[in-house]
């Protein structure tokens, strides 16, 4: 028998199979870190001893570290409009990681009713980059409509879908929103650190409208910056508005770095606002994550 995993906790998890949920463990040696089984695996039961337990999981389209999650299609980027404050690099990074894995990126921006300049401004770089942008309020329900008619055509053809970004930014609260079956815990923000307190701790995959969609928990900054996530001479093209510029640098071996304008094709780009200049200060942050240097500035 073979279903998809998801939801995981201590080593148990849910399949979710043709003959309904199926609460299992895992063999053995899939319990090694790297064939570790994760949420949105697709794995085959078996059942030796009269208890099922998963025996093998078939390969991944992709997976994610942070958030741990395997054959993702969809990845909703979440930053909040007001409390807490956005991390463009955080969030580029993230950008990033779905591009290079050929996941389709779009951003939400949740909490306009907080700050709706802000939340604008935001919206505004990401669509200049090309990235689909939907600006919600899960307390109002502005937006709430549009973001729903985009995850259903997700969902619809079978796809899966995860929503991910710092913690306290709203998540839970707007997958409650946007899906009338779920009800997930929500946290408030502390005051103190203005930060989320990770109330949600792990991934799980709900089935909706066809397809999966995920809620996962949201990381903090430290954390994600740890996750080496793929080589360098793949960042480039994991910053697609700077495609339109390849080649067009004076020097071939140029970095689109510390060069200037006279050089470099994207650093001209940034003084003529083409590219957003948080966009190519993010690369340039990556490019010395990749690089191994301790920081860039
Ligand atoms: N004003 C306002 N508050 C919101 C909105 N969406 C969420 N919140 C509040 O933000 C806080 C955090 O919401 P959660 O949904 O728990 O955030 P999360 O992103 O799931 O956080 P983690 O599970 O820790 O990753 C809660 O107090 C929510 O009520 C919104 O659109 N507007
Ligand atoms: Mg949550
Ligand atoms: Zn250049």
């Amino acid at each position: 028998m073979t279903g998809v995993v998801v939801k995981g906790l201590g080593g148990l998890f849910e399949v979710l199979t043709d003959a309904g949920r199926i609460a299992c463990r895992a063999r053995g040696t899939l319990k090694r870190d790297e064939d570790k089984v994760l949420i949105g695996d697709r794995v085959e039961l078996a059942a030796p001893d009269g208890e099922y337990v998963i025996e093998k999981v078939f390969p991944r389209k992709n997976a994610l570290i942070r958030p741990p999650i395997a054959n993702l299609d969809a990845l909703y980027c979440v930053i909040a409009a007001a409390r807490p404050a956005p991390a463009l690099e955080t969030l580029d990074k993230l950008l990033a990681i779905a591009e290079n894995k050929a996941i389709r990126a779009a951003l939400v921006v949740t909490k306009t009713d907080g700050d709706k300049a802000a939340a604008e401004y935001y919206a505004e770089i990401y669509r200049r980059v090309g990235y689909p942008v939907f600006t919600v309020s899960s307390l109002s329900g502005e937006g709430i409509d549009a973001l729903r008619a985009d995850l259903f055509g997700q969902l619809e053809s079978g796809l899966t879908a995860a929503f991910a970004g710092a913690s306290g930014v709203g998540k839970s609260t707007l997958l409650n929103r946007l899906l009338p079956g779920v009800s997930l815990e929500t946290g408030e923000i502390s005051r103190r650190v203005e930060r989320g307190k990770h109330t949600t701790r792990h991934v799980e995959l709900f089935p909706e409208w066809g397809g999966f969609v995920a809620d996962t928990p949201g990381f903090s900054m430290l954390d994600f910056a740890r996750f080496d996530f793929f080589s360098l001479p793949e960042l480039f093209d994991a910053f697609p508005e700077f495609a339109a510029y390849r080649g067009k640098c004076r020097y071939a071996d140029c970095t689109h770095t510390g060069e200037g304008p006279d050089e470099c094709a994207v650093a001209r780009a940034v003084r003529d606002g083409e590219i957003p200049s948080s966009r190519r200060d993010s690369y340039r942050t990556l490019y010395a994550t990749l690089k191994g240097k301790p920081d860039w500035r």
